[in-house]
């Protein structure tokens, strides 16, 4: 079972000719920069900072003591660390020795992280005191990570995998998705490039930093390549937000939809000054029109949607796009290589303009996940199919219009019903579950859990705690449970969701 499927060699050759693909690993890379900006500051966080030069020399230090403890070129660790300059550290440090972080998000929790580790294969576990939950995994902590003399390790080559990320993932278990040195930064470089980054960039990092998002688009990663300077910000809520940007004289962020919506209502009475802030990106959900109309006036910068996915594909609005269309698509594809069709449900092109299922594949989209989970998520001709019903403007724009896959989008956070239900199988008072979404002004969708009971009802808060106990995040815990005495079932006998959605609908009409 291949880790990783490569693309093949014409399109690889392609990209390479191109330029995209330029052989360089994120350890050469991070040289190179430290040679550009050697002196600049590249990453703050609370009073502490780090030059280009002093990461450069961290990730030595640290991959040399991780070496020490047998760390290996192609060995998988489980990185679960805080918004912090270790984060930055350990994963160059990891990328230098050609150890794959496998990038867990600080609400993971123990189900999920021996999933990771499982899955993985995971030598190790790498976390802070704080956020670590129990696991079998080796675990290595952040505060008493091994800083040795740097030597010369045998690194990874340019085309190897540099990480695994996770995906949104709509079946069961989060996929986890090889990105290569070679490609990422292509994306990276080019993103950095349509965000007009700088040296003269500060960005606040205050989603979680391992997301692809916030680390890739352009993120903590392009900033780095403009030779700006990385603002960690332990939580993104305007408390801790607003000070950062003001005390650092933050010029560019990124938000999912409800935070935005948060820093919009916090910023119209705010006493600090967000005046350094020039562009606002928000992504990861779709963003009503109503919100982003409001982030001119209320902020005082300029909006960019940001519609991308781990996988790859990532479009953004540009500075020189229409007020209109920043208001309402969700940008068009990076690269001009960047292959898009969009299909109705047997595969066959929809006429310019309707709403189809997006298909796509290109210089950094994977062509399959890691060890091939999920073969069925690609086309033959190796496109990656998003699961987003989407629309292409005349101008090129993509609007998102909807889903084709099972997954609930909470505010951002990808929550998988079918992961769920398979918690909610194991209580037992529980005969058959269905986890569905409900529209939410506020976080787009909110989860709601049907339950059969196969005896006596369980009340919504047992359910509730039960699916806690089991050791997942906070965000798949089922914002609203219906004991219903039967499903609503299709012609060949599935549940219903579709029923079920109606119902809720109905619910929430007559207030209930
Ligand atoms: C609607 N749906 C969106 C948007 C993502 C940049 C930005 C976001 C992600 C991300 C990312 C959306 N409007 N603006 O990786 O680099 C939904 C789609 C998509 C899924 C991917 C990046 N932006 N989405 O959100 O891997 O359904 O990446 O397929 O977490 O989020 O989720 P994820």
């Amino acid at each position: 079972m291949p880790d990783f499927t490569p693309w093949p060699e014409q399109e690889a050759a392609r990209y390479r000719a191109l330029g995209y693909w330029r052989g360089q690993t994120f350890g050469a890379w991070l040289r190179e920069l430290a040679g550009k900006h050697g002196p600049r500051v590249a990453v703050v966080a609370g009073d502490r900072g780090l030059t280009y030069t002093e990461l450069d020399h961290a990730a030595d230090r640290l991959a040399a003591g991780l070496s020490g403890l047998g760390l290996r070129r192609g060995d998988r660790v489980v990185v679960q660390l805080p918004n912090d300059i270790v984060f930055l550290e350990a994963v160059f440090a990891l990328f230098r020795l050609g150890v794959l972080p496998v990038f867990a998000l600080p609400a993971h929790r123990e189900t999920e992280i021996a999933h990771l580790v499982e899955h993985s294969d995971a030598t190790a576990y790498l976390t802070t005191r704080e956020l670590e939950v129990p696991s079998k995994a080796r675990v290595l902590h952040a505060d008493a990570l091994p800083y040795g003399d740097p030597g010369t390790q045998d690194g990874p080559q340019p085309g190897d995998v540099a990480f695994l990320q996770l995906s949104g993932g709509s079946t069961g278990l989060p996929k986890l998705i090889p990105r290569t040195h070679d490609d990422y930064l292509y994306s990276v470089r080019a993103s950095a490039g349509i965000c007009g980054l700088d040296t003269g960039t500060v960005y606040l990092c205050a989603l979680p930093a391992a997301h692809n998002f916030p680390l890739s688009s352009p993120g903590v990663l392009g900033v780095l390549h403009a030779g700006g300077r990385v603002v960690m910000a332990p939580r993104p809520t305007p408390d801790v937000a607003f000070p950062l940007i003001e005390r650092e004289r933050v010029t560019v962020t990124a938000l999912v939809p409800p935070l935005a919506l948060v820093w919009l209502r916090a910023a119209a009475r705010t006493s600090h000054d967000l005046s350094s802030l020039r562009l606002l990106q928000v992504g990861g959900a779709k963003l009503a029109a109503e919100t982003a109309r409001q982030v001119r006036p209320v902020l005082g910068c300029r909006l960019q949607q940001v519609f991308g996915m781990a996988e790859g594909l990532v479009n953004y609005t540009r500075a020189d796009d229409p007020d209109d269309i920043v208001e309402t698509t969700q940008g068009r594809p990076i690269s001009p290589h960047d292959e898009l069709l969009v299909v109705d449900p047997a595969g066959r092109p929809v006429a310019p303009g309707d709403v189809g299922e997006l298909l796509t594949r290109g210089p950094y989209t994977i062509r399959g996940y890691y060890r091939d989970a999920d073969p069925a998520a690609f086309t033959e001709d190796g496109y990656y199919r998003t699961g987003d019903l989407v629309r292409l403007t005349p101008s090129g724009h993509l609007v998102v219009e909807g889903r084709a896959k099972d997954l609930i989008n909470r505010g951002g956070e990808k929550v998988s019903p079918e992961e769920v239900e398979s918690h909610l199988l194991e209580h037992p008072a529980v005969l058959d579950a269905a986890v569905v979404e409900v529209p939410d002004a506020y976080l787009g969708e909110r989860t709601c859990a049907f339950v059969v009971p196969n005896g006596p009802p369980p009340s919504a808060a047992e359910i509730r705690s039960f699916v806690r106990s089991r050791g997942l995040a906070e965000y798949k815990v089922p914002d609203r449970v219906e004991i219903v005495a039967a499903f609503p079932s299709t012609g060949v006998g599935k549940t219903s969701k579709r029923e079920l959605r109606a119902a809720l609908r109905a619910a929430v009409r007559g207030g209930q």
